[in-house]
Order: structure tokens, then C-alpha cells, then sequence
């Protein structure tokens, strides 16, 4: 019909109203719980040049990093297996934002920051605090920079000398050209948590004193990188292998000669991914691939266990930096969006909506950053017995619970957008999908509560012993503060049920343990984190909000193991009903 002048709705005419965008702000200056965090813990001398670091760093991830992440989840990798003469190259093509964050990383010292021990025992908080701050914008270039860290850690934990010295220097250098990434090739088609069954690779000793590896790894991340550690069977004289995990050493690789050929490697194709796009994942052939045996013959699981404590937590910033960044963005939204005649941030029941979130994401980065400290005491030699206990049982935990928590938050999080939060080109979307990956990969949930048991059998216990000394000192210390009385009595009454819980569980065994092994690990991860909470609000720079997140958290329940009569639901009976109802 003919335009009508009156109506905004015509033809070119759309209307007139757009929603104002969430814009990102200064992060750190957004974030009040990593500032008091740091104001709380940081020596003053070390204070100042983190927190300036971390503000320029903030400002930079802003101005530039941001939209380099963009860029690597629209232009994801593409595998080039011929060259235009038909030559076999197996190019694996990134993009070049993906190429700019390796260089950022290396400025930053993402990686470097961990081992230069600048800042001695807070290094490591330090580097996780800017490492969470970047994650959510990353690209996803924290997945390489994960397993670079978890390698750097196992070469110093061997001892940085001979061959080992050069890619030390390497993946943990500052200075862009030389800064190397790796890899972490441990899943084969037979089994990804069932490592000591599933590992088919064989490892044949050359004359040199070498190896050549034959197999074939079914999910390799960040396959760009520059080196690799990796799992086979070293094939004795007799051209037998050791089954199992005793037949395990771990290996040294460098994916590719000076030239760039790969080191007889065909990479068999990349992998359709839910998330995680930006990064390739690929599955490799290794058809003679030459390495070199770092670990004693059959201690490769022992060996690269350094590698997972290392990427586990890596993980748990992940996790936390994601849930952090969806909240501030929803906040930021909340002030903008307009409904039913006022503001988002004004509707209680969307504020209490957003409270949850962030008590969830309070508790799960008080734990990220007692981890880190552990870590940082642990690697410049002052930790204590139970503190090492700690660092120990802690990683699995954290791992496997904040795995979850992400994606729960960040699900809650796309719908404080309304239906925006599901546009793809709000760069919304991506969070959630990669989240999904967080209690996958580096142990499923299920792997890591048997990882927590794993743990108390290997130390007799002790682990267990540190964990309710911790607790009890964490809360006697706060008892200073009479607010916190229902947090504190929640917390003790939980770790009593779950003293409670363990003594029963040990008197019936190893099955009834596995039963229990995720309820057990879910219980230790709420309790530990109420106690961090109280503890951070017990400090005489709390604010009120501190001292609220600690109640909010302790009013649920924090001991989901069934405890006494019930415990029933652990039994072998109760287990031949689970099974009864999954397949009926
Ligand atoms: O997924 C991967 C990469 C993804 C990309 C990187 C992302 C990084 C995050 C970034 C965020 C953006 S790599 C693949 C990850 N795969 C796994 O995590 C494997 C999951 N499965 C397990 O964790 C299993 O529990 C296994 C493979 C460790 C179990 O193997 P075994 O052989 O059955 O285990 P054993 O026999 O119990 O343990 C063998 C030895 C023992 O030491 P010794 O012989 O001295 O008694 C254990 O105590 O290994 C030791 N060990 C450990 N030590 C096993 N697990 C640990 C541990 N967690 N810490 C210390
Ligand atoms: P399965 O072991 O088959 O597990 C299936 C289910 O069974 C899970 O729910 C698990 O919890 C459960 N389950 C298994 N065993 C038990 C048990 N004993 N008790 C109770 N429940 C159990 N691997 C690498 O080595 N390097 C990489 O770079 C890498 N990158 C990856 C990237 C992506 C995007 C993904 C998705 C995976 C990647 N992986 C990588 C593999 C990943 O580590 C494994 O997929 C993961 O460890 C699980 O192993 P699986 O796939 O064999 O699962």
C-alpha cells in the first residue's frame, strides 16, 4: 500500500526503538570479590603491581581481546589434507585473531607468570586471577594455554635440563616468536577415562635411543600446538607389551621438523563439536611418530597426573570466569532493559533471580582462589603436609563441581537476556555451548568423584583428616563474627553428618564407596565452599554482601549424602534398582 507518514512501520521504516546492548566493562573494576580477595590475601608490595596489571590488562581486553575471541568462534579451524598438487600436508588452519592470541598470551605471561615466581608464593594467584579474567574472552585459547601450563609443570617437575630444557624455555617465554604451546594426547577410541585399557599406541625403541609411536589418538586439542605429551606402551625385545596401567610411559613429541612437516602424523579429520569450535580437536595417526620416553618405563599415569592437576584447575577458572562474566553482563543488561514500566534491575524477582547466580559463582571462585594459593605454596616450597593434602583433594572437587555449577549459571544467565540470550550474534550463545565441555573433558564428574576416593586411599585417609582439620580452623577463626552464627552452625552440623557418613561408608566397603562417590564429592565441594565463604566474610574488610553470600550458601543443604537408615540408597539392592529403572 501507499507509505503512511504517521507509522514508523512502513517499507525502510522499522521503528523506532533499539535495545541498548550490554556493553563489557573493566572486569576487575567490576569484579568487588576478586578486589577484596586480593586487598585481603596480597602482601601490599605485591598488591600494587598485580591489581595495576590486572586493571591494564582489564582495559585491554576490552579494547582488543574481546573481539579477537570474537573472531576465532566465527572463523573456525579448517583441515587442508592436500596441498593444490596433491600432495598429503594435513594443514590445520586457524585464523589469524587465533595466531594474535598465542602472541598476547606470550606478552602477558599467561604461562610465564606461573613459573617466573615473581610475586614467590602469590605467583600462582596472580597468574589465575588474570587467567580468569581473560578466559571468557579468549577464543578459547585458554584450552591450549591449559595443557601448556600442565606440561611446563611436568618438565620442571622432572627437572629442566637436556632435552627437556628447550621446550621448558619455550612453552613458558615471554617473547612472542618463541612462545610454544601443547598438547595433551591421552584418549583413544577404546576409552578416554579408562586410559589404562584404552591406550592401543605402542612405542618401539630405535637404536638412538628413541621411540616410534604407532596408534592412534581419537580427541587431540589445540592439534596446532607446537609439542605434545603423550601416552604408550614402550614394545619389550620380545615384541610384547605390559597391559594395563603399569604398561603405560608418558612421551615427548614435537608435532612438527623445522621444515613444519608434521612428524608422521596424519591427522584423520577434525572434529563436529556442540562448543568449543574455536579450538581444533582433532583425531591423529600416528604412523611412526618420533619421541622421547620422559617418564620410567609403565609411570605414565603417575607422570601425567602433574599435567591434570594443572589442567583441572585450569579448568575450574574457566568455569568461574565464564559464570562471572555472564552475571556482570546480565547486570549491566539489567539497567538498560525496560519492562513493564521500569528497569530489569528494578523487578525483585529478577534481582533474586540474579543473587542466585551469584552466591553460586562467589562460592565456586573463593575455591578457585584457595586452590591456587594451595598451588602457589606447593610450588615455592611452603606448603604444609595438610595443605598439600588439600591441593590434593581439592582439585578433583573443584574440578568436577563448578563443571556443573557453569553450566547452570550461564543457562540462567542467557535467559536474563530474554530471547536474545539465545541470538548467535550477540556472542551470548557460545558461553553456554562450551560450557557444556567443562565436566567432560579432564575427567568426567563421575571420574573425578572416583578420583576423590582415590585420593583418601592413596594417603590412608589423611586427606580426609586435613579436610575436617581445615574446616574446623577455618571456622574457629571466624567465630569472631556473631553474624555468621546460622552459616557456621550449618556448616559444622554438615561436616559432622558427612564424619558421620564416612565412618559408614569405610565399614561397607569399596562398592558402597563408588555408590556414594559423587554424592560424597558434591557434599565435600558445599561444604568447603560455605566454609570459604564464611571465612572471606569473616574478614574485617568484608562487606555486608560477603556476609550475606556466606548465609544464602549455608541455607541449602550442604551434606547431599544420605546419611544413617537411608544410606539404603548406596546398597547393592538399591543398585539393582537403578539399573531396573534406567531400562525398564
Ligand atoms: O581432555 C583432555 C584435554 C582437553 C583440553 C584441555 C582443556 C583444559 C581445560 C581448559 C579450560 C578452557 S586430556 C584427557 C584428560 N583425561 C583424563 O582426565 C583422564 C580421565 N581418567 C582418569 O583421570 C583416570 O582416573 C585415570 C586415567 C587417571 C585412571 O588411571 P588408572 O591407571 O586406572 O589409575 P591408577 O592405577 O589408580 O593410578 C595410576 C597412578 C597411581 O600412582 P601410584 O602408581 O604411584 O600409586 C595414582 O595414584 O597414577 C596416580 N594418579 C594420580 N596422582 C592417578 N590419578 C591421579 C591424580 N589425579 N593425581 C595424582
Ligand atoms: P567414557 O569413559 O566412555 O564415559 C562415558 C560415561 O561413562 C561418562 O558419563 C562417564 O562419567 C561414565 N563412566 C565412565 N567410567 C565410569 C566409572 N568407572 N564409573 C562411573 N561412571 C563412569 N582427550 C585428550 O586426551 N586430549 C584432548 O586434547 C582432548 N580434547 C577433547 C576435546 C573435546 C571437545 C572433548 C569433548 C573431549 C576431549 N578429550 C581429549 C577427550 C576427553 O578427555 C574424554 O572424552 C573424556 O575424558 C571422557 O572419556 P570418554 O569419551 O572415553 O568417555
Amino acid at each position: 500500500g501507499a507509505e503512511d507518514p504517521s507509522s514508523p512501520f512502513s517499507r525502510s521504516l522499522i521503528g523506532t526503538f533499539f535495545q541498548d546492548q550490554p556493553l563489557l566493562g573493566n572486569q576487575l573494576l567490576e569484579d568487588a570479590l576478586l578486589q577484596g580477595y586480593l586487598r585481603r590475601h596480597l602482601p601490599p608490595e605485591v598488591l600494587g603491581e598485580v591489581c595495576l596489571d590486572l586493571e591494564r590488562f582489564s582495559e585491554r581486553l576490552c579494547s582488543e581481546i574481546q573481539a579477537l575471541g570474537r573472531q576465532c568462534e566465527e572463523t573456525p579451524p579448517r583441515l587442508q589434507h592436500y596441498d593444490p598438487w596433491g600432495r598429503r600436508v594435513d594443514r590445520i588452519i586457524t585464523c589469524p585473531a587465533w595466531g594474535r592470541m598465542k602472541e598476547i598470551s606470550a606478552e602477558e605471561g599467561l604461562v610465564a607468570a606461573g613459573y617466573e615466581r615473581t610475586y614467590g608464593q602469590w605467583s600462582r594467584v596472580y597468574q589465575v586471577s588474570k587467567l580468569y579474567l581473560y578466559c571468557p574472552s579468549a577464543g578459547l585459547f585458554s584450552c591450549p594455554l591449559a595443557m601448556t601450563d600442565g606440561a611446563a609443570k611436568i618438565i620442571e617437575s622432572i627437572g629442566v635440563s637436556g632435552l627437556l630444557e628447550k621446550p621448558f624455555r619455550q612453552l613458558t617465554s615471554r617473547d612472542p616468536k618463541r612462545f610454544w604451546t601443547s598438547g595433551q594426547w591421552m584418549t583413544e577410541r577404546k576409552g578416554g577415562s579408562d586410559v589404562a585399557s584404552g591406550t592401543e599406541t605402542v612405542a618401539k625403541l630405535q637404536p638412538d635411543g628413541t621411540y616410534q609411536l604407532y596408534g592412534f589418538k581419537w580427541f587431540t586439542s589445540a592439534t596446532d600446538s607446537d609439542m605434545t605429551l603423550t601416552l604408550a606402551r614402550v614394545v619389550d625385545k620380545h615384541g610384547q607389551t605390559l597391559q594395563g596401567s603399569k604398561g603405560l610411559s608418558l612421551f615427548y613429541v614435537e608435532v612438527r621438523d623445522e621444515q613444519g612437516n608434521l612428524n608422521n602424523i596424519e591427522v584423520q579429520r577434525l572434529k563436529d563439536k556442540l562448543g568449543t569450535r574455536q579450538v581444533p580437536t582433532a583425531e591423529l595417526l600416528l604412523d611412526g611418530v618420533r619421541a622421547q620416553r620422559i617418564s620410567e618405563e609403565g609411570r605414565g599415569v603417575a607422570s601425567i597426573a602433574n599435567m591434570l592437576t594443572i589442567t583441572r584447575i585450569h579448568n575450574v577458572i574457566s568455569a568461574v570466569g565464564c559464570m562471572r562474566r555472564i552475571i556482570n553482563l546480565g547486570r549491566e543488561y539489567a539497567t538498560k532493559r525496560f519492562v513493564f514500566g521500569k528497569f530489569l534491575k528494578e523487578h525483585p524477582l529478577h534481582m533474586q533471580t540474579m543473587a542466585r547466580m551469584e552466591v553460586e559463582t562467589r562460592a565456586a571462585f573463593l575455591l578457585l582462589m584457595e586452590l591456587s594459593r594451595l598451588l602457589g605454596r606447593e610450588e615455592t616450597g611452603c606448603a604444609s603436609e595438610l595443605e598439600l593434602h588439600m591441593l590434593r583433594l581439592l582439585t578433583p572437587v573443584a574440578k568436577l563441581y563448578t563443571g556443573k555449577q557453569a553450566v547452570a549459571v550461564i543457562s540462567e544467565g542467557l535467559e536474563c537476556f530474554g530471547g536474545q540470550g539465545y541470538m548467535e550474534d550477540t556472542g551470548l550463545p557460545v558461553l553456554l555451548r562450551d560450557a557444556q565441555v567443562l565436566s567432560i573433558w579432564e575427567g568426567t564428574t563421575n571420574i573425578l568423584s572416583l578420583d576423590v576416593l582415590r585420593s583418601l586411599a592413596k594417603s590412608r585417609g589423611r586427606v580426609l583428616e586435613a579436610f575436617f582439620t581445615d574446616v574446623k580452623r577455618k571456622l574457629e577463626a571466624a567465630s569472631v563474627r556473631p553474624a555468621l552464627t546460622p552459616a557456621m552452625k550449618t556448616v559444622e552440623s554438615s561436616l559432622h553428618r558427612l564424619g558421620q557418613f564416612a565412618q559408614v561408608s569405610s565399614e561397607r566397603g569399596p562398592d558402597f564407596m563408588q555408590l556414594s562417590a559423587r554424592d560424597f564429592a558434591y557434599s565435600l565441594a558445599r561444604i568447603y565452599m560455605g566454609t570459604l565463604l564464611v571465612d572471606h566474610a569473616a574478614w574485617e574488610g568484608a562487606s555486608q554482601s560477603d556476609l550475606c553470600a556466606a548465609l544464602r550458601w549455608c541455607e541449602q543443604d550442604l551434606c547431599p549424602v544420605v546419611t544413617k537408615e537411608k544410606t539404603g540408597c548406596y546398597s547393592r539392592d538399591s543398585s539393582a534398582m537403578d539399573t531396573a529403572l534406567v531400562y525398564e
